[in-house]
């Protein structure tokens, strides 16, 4: 079983941990233990600060499936420090905003300087994955950047002092500085229309049994994804059954900024709006499943008319095995 994950950081890497354990416990129907996964990430919330690439949803799911992630915070180390990060405040240096920790600079200065020295992204990945992945998963979990080449999210916001109304932040700034509290005017997708995919990228769509769009951002995490030149069109092209989870419960976003990013692109906050979003596979969409949280039930009918498979379960990731099962109902909605 060849299974695809187009994912982001904290919602996708959760769901990749029960996922994983659904496959190990042997509880996912028709999906041995010797099942591969292959890993699509979103790089497009990459920033450069410092002097070093930082790649989150590389290093969200990388250090989640590694078990080096701090639980609390949902992304970077556990046991972490912050003395690089004082340090630079010291010296007045910005963005000061930035989480910048010890044991995650050492990642940060690893990429660079394999990026430096010509390495892709890829194979930086792949390196960065020889110690995270492989001790415990072998070659079960493979984590592939969606391209090599440099994509960034930046947001338009309100801004009264310029000329045009409007300033542009990086998405990181957007989020962090910001705490997403302003309306994104516009989202930008800079260098997204003239990426390729990665190394491995449409083949682990296309040869997959399985397709599967977990509970991430569907704008800047998976929407960044499919916005890979081929990358949508081998998803609606692919053999494989594609299964997606909202991560829209109860009609807003579970965490994050999905709702501000949704309001951004002017598709419905709600289960079903992000399921149309993706749309039906019989329409030239993406989905021939969708999985809801039970609280959102009564809202997928016009997806059900479109022929995709629709289910309401518990769509909390409260642990390993709520996950597990969550990935279970998907699997099974789609055979
Ligand atoms: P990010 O890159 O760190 O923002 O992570 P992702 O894009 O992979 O996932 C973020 C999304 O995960 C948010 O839109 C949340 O609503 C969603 N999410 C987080 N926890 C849960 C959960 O327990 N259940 C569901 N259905 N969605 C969740
Ligand atoms: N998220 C925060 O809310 N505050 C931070 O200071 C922060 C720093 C940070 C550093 C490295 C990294 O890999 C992720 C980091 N994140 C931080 C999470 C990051 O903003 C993610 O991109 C978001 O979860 C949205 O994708
Ligand atoms: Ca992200």
């Amino acid at each position: 079983r060849r299974i695809t994950v187009l994912s982001g950081g904290m919602g996708g890497a959760k769901f990749l941990q029960g996922l994983t354990h659904g496959i190990r416990s042997g509880t996912l129907p028709g999906v041995a233990p010797d099942a591969v996964v292959t890993v699509v990430a979103n790089t497009a919330d990459d920033i450069w600060v410092h002097g070093l690439k930082v790649c989150p949803d590389l290093d969200t799911v990388m250090y989640t499936l590694g078990d080096g992630i701090d639980l609390e915070r949902g992304w970077g180390r556990r046991e972490e420090t912050w003395s690089v990060k004082t340090e630079l405040a010291e010296y007045g240096v910005e963005p000061t905003w930035f989480g910048l920790g010890d044991r995650d600079v050492a990642t940060h200065l690893v990429r660079t300087h394999m990026l430096e020295a010509g390495y892709p992204l890829s194979q930086v990945t792949e390196a960065l994955c020889r110690r995270w992945l492989t001790p415990a998963l072998g070659d079960s979990v493979r984590l592939l950047p969606m391209t090599d080449d440099r994509v960034e999210t930046h947001v338009a916001i309100a801004d009264p002092e310029s000329p045009s109304g409007r300033r542009v932040v990086h998405f990181q700034e957007y989020w962090i500085k910001l705490r997403a509290s302003v309306p994104a005017e516009v989202v930008l997708f800079v260098g997204l229309e003239d990426s390729s995919p990665g190394p491995g990228v449409i083949d682990a769509i296309t040869d997959a049994d399985l397709v599967i769009l977990p509970p991430s951002n569907p704008v800047v995490s998976v929407g960044t994804i499919l916005g890979v030149p081929r990358v949508r069109e081998a998803v609606v092209a692919t053999k494989a059954p594609v299964v997606g989870l909202s991560p829209i419960v109860g009609g807003t976003h579970v965490r994050g900024m999905a709702e501000q990013m949704l309001d951004a692109i002017g598709v419905e906050v709600s289960a079903a709006g992000v399921g149309l979003h993706y749309g039906a596979r019989s329409e030239g969409g993406l989905l021939d499943g969708w999985l809801v949280d039970e609280r959102d039930a009564g809202s997928v009918n016009r997806l059900t008319d479109a022929g995709v498979a629709c289910r309401a379960v518990p769509l909390m990731m409260r642990d390993l095995d709520a996950t597990a099962a969550m990935a279970a109902a998907a699997i099974e909605l789609v055979g």
